[in-house]
């Protein structure tokens, strides 16, 4: 065997020295994958990090015979908010498939005709708001999508209305996240022990942390005293339902680190992602003309369509225009794997049982396989024929296995009915020539991207 690639190491502190911090974090990481190779090692203090990104090693690691979920330091971390809800928990955590096996039909694909209209609901708030806009002042793209999204989790998953279109400022719970994570993200960014001097920051992290949870405990709480016992939602199951196996409920502290998962994996992601198509849209007039083409074809110029959980089906341009902004930018950019037992991967490399194998998905779906120009948006790549023919592993937005996104469908019914709608009524005016920045946290969005828009059937 051959060691894995990797630059020169410091004793001790390995490659810390060379890491940016925060934003700069992906940027670096991609751009050693482009020099160092499909695998390479990075070591900060103590921790080692494989970076995977060619789509053989992705296919061999997708074996879920050989590999697992790892739940790398950034994971780990994030337990002091999620615990063990079903991100963040450890592989034989047995709340693992006992809450995967309760929340499984709240993600079928009969769960989503239930959510249509709650989705559609809030789709036309953030209509109504961008029509008051339209004319008079740009909307902050990123943070109108948040609204969107986390009050689309809030209503289908646990009935709760976070009124995000009637707040001037983000939610608090949204607020509190922001923060949360950038204090989780620098943490893992110290050195070791290093947080115990930010005693301050430290302190914020914890109340942050009791924001998200108190408002969780209500959100249960009024759920309880209303004494609705359907389970037609996620909150439902969770209080309802039964495990097959153990016969049991999920437990009360389970069920509140599953709420605050659900109240952020819910949203951050999809969030990011409609505000990355509405980016290539102001960038791709010829894209966008397709894209209202298609939602013409359906809802011709009716001001206010009403769109069918059936339409979404049909609207397969908007999805392949979604889909290629997962594939330049995963809005959840890596996900981590580990061997069941020491082996060798890529035919020569040696790794031990448990080690962390990070794989970075911007560059996987930069890989070579994708054709040259793959700094192109091109929603072509996402046609039915050639999808037929895209081996497996190359496009992997939403994970591998059984922890990939359990929320993909959700995600994906509720950016499609939002995206067709928003090119159905606007055109979307890029009034600063926006230039793409990519703010990182847990996730990835467009920073600063704000458009000007004109009503379509206004005239103008
Ligand atoms: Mn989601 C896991 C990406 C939307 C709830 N999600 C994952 C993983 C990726 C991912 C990647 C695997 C992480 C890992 O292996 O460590 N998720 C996305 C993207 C979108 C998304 C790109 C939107 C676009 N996710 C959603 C939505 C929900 C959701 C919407 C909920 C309604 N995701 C989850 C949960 C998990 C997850 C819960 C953990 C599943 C598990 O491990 O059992």
């Amino acid at each position: 065997t051959e060691p894995i690639p990797e630059r020169p190491a410091l004793p001790l502190i390995g490659h810390a020295l060379d890491v940016p911090g925060g934003a700069e974090g992906l940027a670096y990481v991609m751009k050693e994958a482009k020099e160092l190779g499909p695998l390479f090692k990075l070591r900060i203090f103590g921790t080692e990090i494989n970076f995977v990104s060619g789509l053989d090693l992705v296919s061999e690691l997708a074996d879920e015979s050989r590999f697992r979920k790892n739940v790398h330091p950034d994971l780990v971390i994030l337990r002091e908010i999620g615990g063990d809800g079903l991100f963040t928990a450890y592989g034989d955590e047995p709340n693992w498939r006992k809450a995967h096996d309760v929340l499984m039909p709240a993600f079928s694909l009969g769960a989503m005709r239930g959510y249509h209209a709650t989705m559609l609901k809030v789709a036309r708030e953030l209509i109504a708001k961008w029509d008051r806009a339209a004319g008079e002042l740009p909307v902050d793209v990123a943070a109108d999508m948040t609204r969107l999204t986390f009050d689309t989790i809030g209503l289908c998953g646990f009935g709760y209305d976070f009124e995000s279109f009637r707040r001037d400022q983000p939610h608090p719970f949204i607020t509190a996240l922001a923060r949360a994570l950038d204090f989780a993200q620098a943490k893992g960014e110290s050195i070791p022990g290093s947080e115990l001097f930010q005693w301050k920051k430290a302190e914020q992290f914890r109340n942050d942390v009791t924001l998200m949870k108190d408002l969780v405990d209500d959100v249960i709480r009024r759920r309880r005293a209303d004494g609705d016992q359907s389970t037609d939602d996620l909150l439902g199951r969770m209080l309802h339902t039964r495990d097959q196996v153990t016969g049991e409920p999920l437990d009360d502290v389970n069920i509140r680190y599953q709420a605050i998962t659900f109240l952020i994996a819910g949203h951050e992601t999809t969030s990011g992602l409609l505000s990355f198509a509405l980016y290539y849209l102001t960038k791709h007039p010829e894209v966008l003309a397709r894209a209202q083409a298609e939602v013409d074809a359906l809802w011709g110029d009716a001001a206010d369509p009403d769109p069918q959980y059936a339409d979404i089906g049909k609207l397969t341009y908007v999805r392949q225009i979604l889909s290629e902004s997962l594939r330049l930018w995963p809005t959840a950019p890596a996900y981590a794997v580990e061997p069941l037992a020491d082996t060798v991967i890529g035919g020569k490399y040696a790794v031990r049982q448990g080690e962390s194998l990070m794989v970075l998905v911007p560059q996987l779906h930069r890989d070579p396989a994708w054709g040259d120009n793959v700094e192109l948006f091109d929603p072509e790549r996402f046609s039915a024929e050639r999808e037929a023919a895209r081996p497996v592993h190359l496009f992997k937005p939403f994970g591998n296995g059984e922890r990939a996104c359990i929320g993909r469908q959700f995600a994906l019914h509720e950016a499609t009915l939002v995206l067709a709608l928003l090119v159905h009524r606007f055109r979307l005016i890029d009034h600063t020539d926006y230039q793409l920045k990519i703010k990182q946290s847990l996730t990835l969005k467009p920073d600063n991207f704000t458009l000007n828009l004109a009503r379509r059937d206004s005239g103008e």
